[in-house]
């Protein structure tokens, strides 16, 4: 196996040297207090905290708080705090879908906006602990809805604009939000998605369910006619002239809700994650800087949306935690076309380059070409996030890209644990293709087998972490005992990632992918058991199942089994028609890559349904279905694979 080895460049000026990782990495876990405590005065506390850690993972009494009796605001952090020093600097560059649209925002003008949508917030009637929902494209404002909803003391939920409708009441409901913040479009590779429509039409679908959002706030990007409704829909453009740009920051406690994040799991529908205020800060700046190797003045990209945990904390929360400069991008990698990327590396002179192998993939797959076209000669550093990297698409990423001069952050995390957990560290580690490397900052990971036994050495197994850090989830938004049950109770004293993972012989990590029914498509997470209520709310369909299967460009592909109601034919169109009502259910994310017809699908004779055998079966893996006898009916698997085949 290749290794690469940290370059002399790359120590050159790092803040983390390897021997100071490992005695702060020593001192994070030994006393984990005490490094906190000095750690935690990296943000600006209104009162500062005395107790540091006071957290359990034991089953029935978990409960997660850092720096609970301090004070602070965040959009203060990111904003107030920066404008003696850095007022004038760049906040925020912002590149539209159209390679001719861009705006940069210094931390003065990023400040007076926040400033004035909170100031809207309140005369909307909304302010602390209220819950505001966030439907819009990758724009400033979105930035700017979630600072503000930060200073009045609101809880923030940003709902990916690629989801449906019904997606969006969904979370609505789940969060009572009083507030939409949406726009009247937006805008992805040159196509219209129509925000406000469907924010409209999720507010009845909540309505019929019982919740009234009261309020809408829409900004304007593509200034289509969008109808308004008299006194609940509000313009942005208009009510900004109305206020000030003078806003007095809520005074919020460590542990106050900052943001609900929703996201998938094995079961039910999505878990609204929720995060608090100053833990999650200090771990999305402190992480930001270290993890990045983050120097001052730099330009700092990363390509997630701001619907996505890895928008909040590395587009958003992390960078004006730090007082940098972070690009936000409207558009999509391959519009115009497989340039752009590079194009807008140039253009805005990036340092730092952050995306998800999905990207890399469909990027090698256009061709070196379009690569070689940029100079990119402002890269100093590149990472990784949302799925293992396979190696092919690593060493395009080290050669093709970075020419052999950048260091890749592999960083492994999720929506869960607020920021990164395991990732190389640039000027520390040398680099191993697809390894997320060392843990951060009192981070322990841990793996497990089956029954929950600790594994040493070089081992593969579930991979726990044993001890609470500041970033990590503190609850699921009004159920608390979903939140023990999903992530205590399978090995009851640790937190479980649901993922599985490998640790070498050299201690580096190896994250090998879900271990749980969840899959991950293009590095979004989707629930199997959420694709399939979406197939059975389908009147011809009685039954689905669905697995992921390995994808080229995506990492893992969407297979669907459908049994249909009896008397229903299976034909090409019914499968078009399938995947429409997917995609109207919850959105182009979750459109099913492959259907196959199921006249019956494999359950064990307590009704179970064996995925196992499915996962084989989409995998074209027939030699190794495994023990099919304690199925109640194992032909059903001769018919699949038999089906399977013929399709070929
Ligand atoms: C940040 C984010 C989390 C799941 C996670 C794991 C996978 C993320 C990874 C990775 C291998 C990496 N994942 N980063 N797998 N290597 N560097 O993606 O959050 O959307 O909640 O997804 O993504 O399976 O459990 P989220």
């Amino acid at each position: 196996m290749t290794i690469v080895p940290v370059k002399d460049s790359w120590k050159n000026g790092t803040l983390l040297t390897r021997e100071r990782y490992l005695d702060w990495y020593r001192r994070s876990v030994e006393d984990v207090e005490g490094f906190w405590r000095e750690h935690g005065r990296r943000i600006s506390w209104i009162k500062p905290y005395t107790v540091v850690k006071n957290t359990s993972f034991q089953p029935g009494a978990v409960s997660i708080k850092w720096f609970e009796d301090g004070t602070l605001n965040l959009s203060a952090n990111c904003l107030d705090r920066h404008l003696e020093t850095r007022g004038d600097q760049t906040a925020i560059i912002w590149e539209g879908d159209d390679p001719e649209d861009s705006r940069r925002i210094t931390y003065r003008e990023l400040h007076a906006d926040v400033c004035r949508m909170a100031n809207v917030y309140k005369s909307l009637g909304v302010g602390r602990g209220d819950r505001i929902s966030i439907y819009m494209p990758m724009i400033p404002e979105a930035a700017v809805a979630m600072l503000a909803s930060a200073r009045v003391g609101a809880i923030h939920s940003v709902v990916f604009g690629g989801f449906s409708p019904d997606a969006l009441a969904g979370r609505m409901e789940g969060s009572t939000s009083k507030l939409l913040v949406t726009a009247d479009e937006g805008l992805r590779a040159g196509r219209k998605v129509p925000l406000k429509a469907n924010g409209d039409r999720a507010i009845e679908i909540s309505a019929k369910a019982g919740h009234q959002v009261e309020k809408v706030l829409v900004v304007r990007r593509t200034g289509a006619d969008v109808p308004m409704v008299e006194g609940r829909d509000h313009w942005w453009h208009e009510e900004r002239e109305r206020v000030s740009t003078v806003s007095e920051p809520e005074e919020m406690g460590a542990e106050d809700p900052l943001f609900i994040l929703y996201t998938s799991g094995s079961t039910g529908k999505p878990k609204g994650v929720l995060h608090t205020t100053g833990g999650y800060l200090v771990w999305a700046s402190m992480t930001h800087q270290y993890v990045f190797d983050y120097r001052e003045g730099e330009v700092f990209w990363c390509t997630a949306d701001v619907g996505w945990v890895t928008g909040h904390t590395y587009s958003v929360y992390g960078p004006l935690a730090n007082g940098g400069t972070t690009v936000m991008f409207e558009g999509v990698p391959n519009y115009p076309d497989a340039g752009r990327m590079w194009e807008v590396v140039d253009k805005h002179a990036v340092n730092i380059f952050y995306t998800a192998p999905t990207a890399i993939r469909a990027l090698m797959g256009a061709g070196d070409g379009f690569v070689a076209r940029a100079s990119r000669k402002s890269l100093r550093l590149l990472g990784s996030v949302g799925e293992p990297i396979n190696p092919e698409a690593w060493n395009w990423y080290y050669r093709t890209v970075g020419e052999e001069r950048l260091p890749i952050v592999d960083t492994w995390w999720q929506t869960e644990t607020g920021g990164i957990l395991m990732t190389p560290l640039p000027g520390a580690t040398d680099l191993k293709p697809g390894s997320a490397a060392i843990p951060f900052f009192s981070v322990k990971p841990e793996l497990v087998d089956g029954e929950g036994k600790t594994l040493y050495g070089a081992a593969d197994g579930n991979l726990c972490i044993t001890d609470s850090w500041p970033g990590q989830m503190r609850t699921v938004y009004g159920d608390h005992e979903r939140f023990e049950q999903t992530y205590f109770s399978t090995y009851p004293g640790k937190y479980f990632t649901g993922d599985g993972a490998r640790r070498d012989e050299d201690g580096y990590w190896w994250i090998t992918g879900r271990v749980d029914d969840v899959i991950n498509v293009s590095g979004h997470r989707m629930g199997t058991a959420e694709v399939e209520s979406a197939l059975v709310s389908h009147p011809k369909v009685s039954e689905a199942a669905v697995v992921g299967y390995p994808h080229d460009v995506k990492g893992q592909g969407i297979y669907c089994y459908v049994t249909l109601m009896n008397g229903e034919a299976p034909s090409d169109d019914l499968k078009q028609e399938l995947v429409r009502h997917v995609r109207n259910e919850i959105g182009p994310i979750a459109s099913p890559d492959k259907i196959q017809w199921a006249p019956g699908l494999p359950k064990t004779r307590s009704g179970k349904i064996m995925r196992r055998i499915l996962r084989k079966i989409a995998e074209d893996d027939f030699g190794a279905l495994g023990d099919t006898s304690t199925l109640a009916d194992p032909a059903v698997v001769d018919d699949l694979v038999e089906n399977r085949q013929n399709r070929k």
